[in-house]
Order: C-alpha cells, then sequence, then structure tokens
C-alpha cells in the first residue's frame, strides 16, 4: 500500500485532492489540523490516504514537473505559503531522484518485489510510530525532543529569531515528510531544511516600466530606518545601473514642513534628476503630473513613528489624491528588530495598503529569522534588501536564497 499526503482548507477538500490524484479508492487513514483559522490566515487541513498499488491511477505514478506542482496564490507568482505542500514537494522530488533508471529498470523477480514491499511498509508504520513519539503534541518542549541529525539546524533558526510557533510547525513537517535516506547526517537535513524554508518565502521580481505605463513607488516606514537612503540607491539603479537607463523622478513629501527634502535634494542633484517637493495633497498630484515624463517615479516620505496616526493619515490622503497612477507602497522596516516590533509596525501602516516589504541593515544583525517570519505570517513579498550605507551598491533585489543563507549562513558582504 502506498501512504500519501494531501492538505486543504477544508478535510473535504483535502480528500477532494486526493481523489483527483489517485482515485475513488483512496482509504482516509488520518485528518490532522496543522494550522487553525485565525486573523489573515485560512485554516489547513492535511489528510493521510493510503491507496494498493495496483489501483493508483496512471498519472500519480508520473510526477509532472515541479513549476506545474506549485500551489500558487493569486497574488505573486513566486509567492508559497503552504509549509506542508512545500514539504511534500520536495519530498516528491527526492522519490523521483531516489530512483535511479539502472534500479527501475532492473528485472526484479515478483516474490522479491512483494518482499521489498512488505519490508518498506513495516519500516514506514515503525517510523510512524516513532515519529508521534517525538512530535506528541502533549510534549511541552519539542526541542528535548529533536532527534540529534535535526539538533544543529534547529539551534540555528532558533538563534536567528525566527518565530517558535513557525520552527516548530516547520520542523515537524520536515521530520514528518523527509525522505529517510535524506535523514542521514545533518548535513542532508540542513539542505532539505533549507529548499523548505525557500519556497516559503515570498518575493516579488523586479519588474520594470514599459512606455506608457510608468512606476509609481513610495518608501514609507519609521524614522530614519533609511529610506531616503534606500530612494537614492534605487534612483542609481533605475536611471544609471541597469541594462536600459530609465528615466527617474523624485517626489519628497515633507507634509510637516520640516525641510525633510534637502538630504535628497543633494543626491538629485548629483544624479541630474527631476525632483518636487510636496506639503499636502493637491500638491503631491500636481507633482505626479510634473513628473509626466518620467519612467520611474520614486516617492520619499517622512518617518513617522508606528504609532502616530496622525502622520500616516496624511499620507493616506496624499495617496487617496491620485487616482490614475498606481502607487506601490513599500514599507521599509530595519532587519535589526525583533519579529514582534516587525509585526506592530507592519500593523500600523497597513493601513496605508502595503504592497511590498523592503528590509534594511542587513550588515547590522546577526539574526534574520524574525524577516522571515513576517514575510511568511504576513505574505507579504518581499522587494529589495538594503545591506548597507554605500549609495547606490549597497542595495540587493530581495530572492528568498539570498534570505536563507544570511538566515543558515550569516550575512556575508561579499555574497550580496
Ligand atoms: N548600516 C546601515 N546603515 C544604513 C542602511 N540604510 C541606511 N542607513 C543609514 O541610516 C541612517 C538613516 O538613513 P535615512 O535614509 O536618512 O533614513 P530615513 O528612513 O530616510 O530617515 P527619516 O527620513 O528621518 O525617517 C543614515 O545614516 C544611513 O546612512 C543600511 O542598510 N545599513
Ligand atoms: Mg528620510
Amino acid at each position: 500500500m502506498k501512504i500519501l499526503t494531501f492538505s486543504g482548507k477544508t478535510p473535504a477538500e483535502a480528500l477532494q485532492k486526493a481523489q483527483l490524484e489517485v482515485g475513488e479508492d483512496a482509504m482516509l487513514i488520518e485528518t490532522r489540523e496543522l494550522q487553525k483559522k485565525a486573523l489573515g490566515k485560512m485554516p489547513l487541513y492535511e489528510i493521510v490516504v493510503g491507496i494498493e498499488e495496483e489501483k493508483i491511477k496512471p498519472s500519480t505514478q508520473k510526477q509532472p514537473p515541479l513549476k506545474r506542482q506549485q500551489p500558487l496564490t493569486e497574488k505573486s507568482s513566486d509567492v508559497m505559503f503552504n509549509i506542508s505542500e512545500a514539504a511534500k514537494q520536495i519530498s516528491k522530488i527526492a522519490e523521483v531522484t531516489e530512483v535511479s533508471p539502472s534500479v527501475s529498470s532492473r528485472k526484479v523477480e515478483p516474490v522479491e518485489l512483494k518482499q521489498i514491499h512488505t519490508e518498506i511498509e513495516r519500516l514506514g508504520d515503525k517510523i510512524k510510530l516513532i515519529q508521534n513519539m517525538f512530535w506528541d503534541e502533549r510534549s511541552p518542549d519539542l526541542e528535548t525532543a529533536i532527534p540529534p541529525e535535526f539538533a544543529e539546524i534547529y539551534k540555528l533558526a532558533m538563534q536567528s529569531g525566527m518565530k517558535k510557533e513557525h520552527l516548530d510547525g516547520m520542523m515537524k513537517l520536515t521530520f514528518e515528510h523527509m525522505p529517510l535516506k535524506m535523514r542521514e547526517n545533518s548535513e542532508s537535513v540542513k539542505r532539505y531544511f533549507q529548499t523548505l524554508l525557500r519556497k516559503m518565502i515570498p518575493v516579488r521580481r523586479e519588474s520594470m516600466p514599459s512606455a506608457p505605463v510608468k512606476k509609481a513607488m513610495m518608501l514609507v516606514g519609521p524614522t530614519g530606518v533609511g529610506k531616503t537612503t534606500s530612494i537614492a540607491k534605487l534612483a542609481a539603479r533605475y536611471s544609471y545601473l541597469m541594462e536600459k537607463n530609465y528615466k527617474v523622478g523624485l517626489i519628497v513629501l515633507d507634509t510637516y514642513r520640516i525641510g525633510a527634502v534637502e538630504q535628497l535634494m543633494q543626491y538629485a542633484r548629483m544624479m541630474k534628476l527631476g525632483i518636487e517637493t510636496v506639503v499636502d495633497p493637491p500638491e503631491f498630484a500636481s507633482a505626479l503630473r510634473s513628473l509626466h515624463y518620467c519612467d520611474f517615479i520614486l516617492i520619499d516620505t517622512m518617518g513617522s513613528s508606528p504609532y502616530d496616526k496622525e502622520k500616516i493619515e496624511k499620507i493616506y490622503e496624499c495617496l487617496q489624491a491620485e487616482s490614475e497612477l498606481n502607487i506601490d507602497v513599500v514599507l521599509v522596516m530595519p532587519s535589526s528588530i525583533k519579529f514582534e516590533d516587525l509585526k506592530a509596525t507592519y500593523e500600523n501602516f497597513s493601513t496605508l495598503g502595503v504592497d511590498t516589504m523592503m528590509f534594511t541593515k542587513l550588515d547590522e544583525t546577526r539574526g534574520f529569522g524574525n524577516i522571515f517570519s513576517l514575510a511568511y505570517e504576513t505574505g507579504k513579498p518581499i522587494s529589495y534588501f538594503s545591506v548597507g550605507q554605500e549609495v547606490p551598491e549597497d542595495l540587493v533585489v530581495a530572492s528568498s536564497d539570498f534570505l536563507i543563507d544570511c538566515l543558515l549562513n550569516g550575512f556575508n558582504r561579499s555574497k550580496a
């Protein structure tokens, strides 16, 4: 008998998926609730089904390429939220790669084959039993139950500042779905875990404007996080450092008339870019119109405390004043603050309709699990990382590979 797992928002949805894939003969063995329904989170159930080998529909035996298997969300083609799906997909890849052509095409006597199957089933049952002992929900502390080859990666991820609930959930799934062969040592466990994490980071691919459509990006966030510096880096990138030199225009929202414009003005002069200062919503709309000749319009805002509702409201009013251009709101946050503070910041700025997140000061911290957990929990894609003060070089276009490498192996300037 072959044991397979499927997930869905309800047990019925998961069962439907199972039946679609392996046919009506699938036998329900177990139903688990992986994630409870909570604010902003869909519930997630997983079912385990068994199916006699000979009854499996032919489509299950031949795995489609990974690309077509991915359960992608509606927003971004490289966003994946479902841990369980990710874990299963990696297991499937491993299954495929484990069966080498020479072995699969070898003639095996039917009796011998039957014995092997029986042995595998017996081992499978034993493993399930051991797994349940390790990951018993009632166990007060998962850390004490971690097998030695998982201990290193658990410690690393724990030290990274990742939310414990995320880490424990992933560890449990890694343990459940990881093919036996890969569990041999901590190195292969690390590789598996790394692949799983990578699949869970929502990332926004950088896209360029193509005339007549322009791109407008507004950077918002707390004070001193690096918004203006990042605007300067982005302006240099788009206007000078890409294959095509885009026309870039800058706007500074100085709604409190505190002269916040000077810093960006200097960069604008150096790069010979048009710049507009705006103090109220009608001015904002006319500034956008006066930069109509630009491909990219980058909008800098004054930093505001996440708890200063009035300042955030002013920015909101400006966004409301513009209806023609779709402005991407990028929430800029420093990587050096803990997950709970990042989450509070995100929640307070979310009234602006955040499109992507940018994390700065990666060079000033050691743990990156807080970034991972925020992106995973909110599902908001990351667009850029800032890795130092230097303009324009200390900017990295976000990729899940880069973040996971930082998370597990530390930030290293040469990798940026
Ligand atoms: N180490 C490090 N410093 C950075 C980074 N990004 C910006 N900074 C520094 O952080 C300080 C504040 O940067 P700004 O760009 O002025 O920050 P801001 O968000 O525009 O600040 P306000 O406009 O006052 O809200 C400056 O000294 C920058 O050089 C980074 O990635 N790493
Ligand atoms: Mg600034």
